[in-house]
């Protein structure tokens, strides 16, 4: 592989992984602002990052089970309405490093970083696979299609030298309300080498691992996409099974994201000054489900406080107000007592009433994916 292209990036990432690259932020920088910028947004590759200069040139293929194949230059995207989603991206590995202390795990570590909320603009799939005469909210296609594979053009050593990929069901790629996109930009800037220029999918609410990076072709198939990252990753295994056992073909690919939260504003052993601290962080669930609650604990969970929450800076958030994003995270912020040397937690509901498990254990995986465990930050006093 070669990775003598890459692109500048900003010192204060924290690389995980040199080649391929994989980074995440500082803590703080995630509640510094609701939209994570660019630079400061966590990135997962898994090879090197292509290099896709002539845009003239450049299109994507629709194929597969279509009548007419079609080939969509950049022009043609931009021709059609034009929407601007704001979505919270998360890697289904976000806090892995902590599962991973418990019990080993493979994978890339991440710490909470591996998550960051974007504008995201570009045209809906759905407005896209009527230029193939496949309708809004079918779910099988009239050539028999039933899911939607997004290929790229990076090479990545899990698909044996291949493209990456992805799929999602073709009723979710036709609903105009799921909000799947073809994008271009990213908070209002043309979208960067290292987040898939020239075109990215963006599939909103599901592990960043559907939301293909350097879009090269979407095919229209009948069975859910082969690849490795569908079939032999980024499934979701019960704690007893192991590299000796696993059976990959027993489990789907997982695609939504369960309930999440995170404290930001304390590294993992925080040293304070006793007394009222503010405890901010992030709350996200998948699906599109808001958040209905988050809680904050500074004994160790025998009580709690109810977090405010926030999306735009300032404006207090509400779960059924429909200006609000229900693709992106609120932010938290609650005003706690400092104990000494004990433990805060904060732990978050979704609207559907789904809570985060309290501990890591019951929730360990080979792989290291979705932990959601109450996140708990220890102290230690500074006097
Ligand atoms: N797309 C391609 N082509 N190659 C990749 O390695 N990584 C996926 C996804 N799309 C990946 C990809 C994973 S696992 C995640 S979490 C997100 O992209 C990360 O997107 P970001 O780097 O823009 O944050
Ligand atoms: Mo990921």
């Amino acid at each position: 592989s070669d990775y003598s292209n890459e692109p500048p990036r900003h010192p204060a990432l924290k690389i995980n992984s040199k080649e391929p690259f994989n980074a995440e932020p500082p803590r703080s920088a995630l509640v510094s602002s609701y939209v994570t910028p660019v630079d400061m947004f966590y990135k997962r590759n898994h090879g090197p990052i292509p290099t896709i200069d002539d845009i003239e040139r450049f299109y994507v293929s629709i194929e597969g089970l279509v009548d007419q194949p079609k080939k969509l230059y950049m022009a043609d995207i931009r021709a059609l309405p034009k929407y601007h989603v704001t979505a919270t991206l998360q890697c289904a590995g976000n806090r892995r490093t902590a599962m991973s202390k418990t019990r080993t795990v493979k994978g890339v570590g991440w710490d909470v970083s591996a998550i960051g909320n974007g504008v995201w603009g570009g045209a809906k799939l759905a407005d896209v696979l009527e230029l193939v005469g496949i309708h809004k909210l079918s779910t099988v296609s009239p050539l028999g299609g039933k899911h939607v594979e997004f290929v790229s053009v990076d090479m990545c050593k899990e698909e044996s030298g291949g493209p990456y990929k992805a799929s999602i069901p073709l009723c979710q790629a036709t609903n105009p309300e799921g909000d799947v996109l073809l994008a271009y930009e990213m908070n209002g800037e043309i979208l960067n080498r290292d987040h898939g220029y020239p075109l990215r999918v963006i599939v909103p609410g599901v592990i960043g691992a559907r939301s293909v990076k350097w879009l090269d072709c979407i095919n229209v198939i009948s069975e859910e996409c082969q690849g490795f990252f569908m079939q032999k990753d980024y499934k979701m295994f019960p704690p007893t099974v192991d590299w000796n056992n696993i059976n990959w073909s027993t489990r789907r690919p997982q695609m939504d994201f369960p309930v999440q939260c995170a404290i930001c504003s304390l590294e993992d052993v925080a040293v304070v000054k006793g007394g009222k601290i503010t405890v901010s962080g992030y709350a996200v669930s998948g699906g599109g489900r808001g958040i209905e609650r988050v809680d904050v604990s500074a004994d160790g969970g025998k009580t709690w406080v109810e977090a405010s929450r926030y999306q735009t800076n300032g404006t207090p958030y509400c779960s059924d107000d429909p200006s609000c994003d229900k693709w992106a995270w609120v932010l938290f912020a609650a005003e706690v007592n400092a104990p000494h040397n004990g433990e805060i937690i904060a732990k978050a509901v979704d609207i559907a009433g789904n809570v985060q498990p309290a501990n890591v254990e019951e929730i360990w995986n080979l792989r290291g994916i979705l932990n959601t465990s109450w996140h708990r930050i220890q102290l230690k006093c500074s006097h």
